[in-house]
């Protein structure tokens, strides 16, 4: 039997396309006998299938209400248990998509040396309600203490410290949030679809009406600092003063010029892995990310082995694949 492997002609490399046909692998008798069997099972197999697909659906949808309650049960135990406000606490709270990133960067550059040693900024500047979830512990984060948070109004802990709200004009959030559905949430379903759920609010963090009109009755409180995304676009220097002015920093004149280079958008978009979402989630579960293609070397990892730990494999080995002539390489 041939087995060698045959090039297709056709599409270059470049398009990732399979350029191979596979010759199939040889055939015996009791693969001959399983095929029969698998041949008379054809009628039951469609709805076998959909009832385990409906079983399955019912675990998944009991996991999203245990999920729903876990993550109530925490929101609510974090905002009125555990956080213990402190009066340079800062907030800086949006409906998504409206610059929040950008405002965690503006406050991280004005209230640290700026420097970007850092995995990802929710380690500098933490998202307030995700750390229920992760436990991160924010009572031992050093003051002042910068939150990024997506709570509406009504969920908002209010303490005795400061809030800075961004809004976004609706129809740009809302653009800017199905592309984020499509490339984070793995949304397949057209804008128009994207914006009817949006419209009615049934997205991630509800409707945008709801959350802007919650925060902008708020605007004359002397705790809030009110801004837009679009007044940062066309003047940061002037919005990173007001939110300096804001918090009581005083920020040496020298030191401005670097702080607004750095929260340029071509500057932030240079570092995007320490602002991702995505990267957000692998940090905050403790994953590294860029530590997977390691060092590909033979017996590199035994150099850590202690004398004890290769005696505990080797025992182990000699007990259950030596005996089967599996050579150790
Ligand atoms: S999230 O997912 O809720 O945290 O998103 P958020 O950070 O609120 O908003 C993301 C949008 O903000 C834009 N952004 C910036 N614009 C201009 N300059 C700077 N430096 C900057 N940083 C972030 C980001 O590009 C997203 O908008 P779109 O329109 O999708 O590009």
């Amino acid at each position: 039997m041939d087995t060698s492997v045959s090039v297709v002609d056709g599409p270059s490399l470049a398009d990732g396309k399979p350029m191979v046909r596979l010759p199939p692998p040889p055939d015996t008798p009791g693969l001959r006998v399983k095929a029969i069997l698998w041949r008379l099972l054809w009628p039951i197999r469609w709805p076998l299938s959909r009832l385990l697909w409906m079983l399955s659906w019912v675990f998944r949808i009991i996991q999203w209400v245990a999920f729903g309650l876990h993550v109530a049960i925490d929101y609510v135990r974090l905002m009125y248990l555990d956080y213990t406000a402190r009066p340079d606490d800062i907030f800086i709270v949006s409906y998504p998509r409206s610059g929040t990133t950008w405002l965690q960067m503006i406050l991280y550059q004005l209230t640290t040396d700026g420097n970007m040693d850092f995995a990802h900024i929710a380690e500098k500047c933490p998202w307030f309600e995700r750390s229920a979830i992760s436990k991160r512990r924010l009572d031992k984060l050093p003051s002042p203490r910068v939150f990024k948070t997506h709570l509406p109004y009504i969920w908002l802990p209010k303490r005795r410290c400061r809030y800075i709200y961004v809004a976004r004009n609706g129809k740009d959030v809302a653009w800017s949030f199905y592309q984020f559905y499509r490339s984070h949430f793995r949304y397949r379903g057209s804008f128009e679809q994207f914006f009817r759920l949006f419209m009615r609010g049934w997205v991630a963090w509800g409707s945008w009406f709801y959350h802007v009109r919650g925060y902008w009755k708020r605007r004359n409180d002397p705790r809030f600092l009110f801004l837009f995304y679009e007044d940062m676009v066309r003047d940061l220097e002037g919005t990173i003063r007001r939110i300096a002015a804001f918090c009581g920093l005083q920020i040496p004149e020298e030191r401005m010029a670097e702080i607004v280079r750095r929260c340029r958008f071509d500057f932030m978009k240079q570092h995007e892995e320490k602002f991702d979402y995505a990267f957000e989630l692998l940090v905050d579960q403790g994953i590294v990310p860029g530590r997977f293609l390691r060092k590909g070397q033979v017996g590199e990892g035994q150099q850590s082995f202690t004398p004890q730990l290769h005696e505990e494999f080797d025992r182990k080995f000699q007990r259950r694949l030596a005996p089967l002539g599996f050579p150790l390489r």
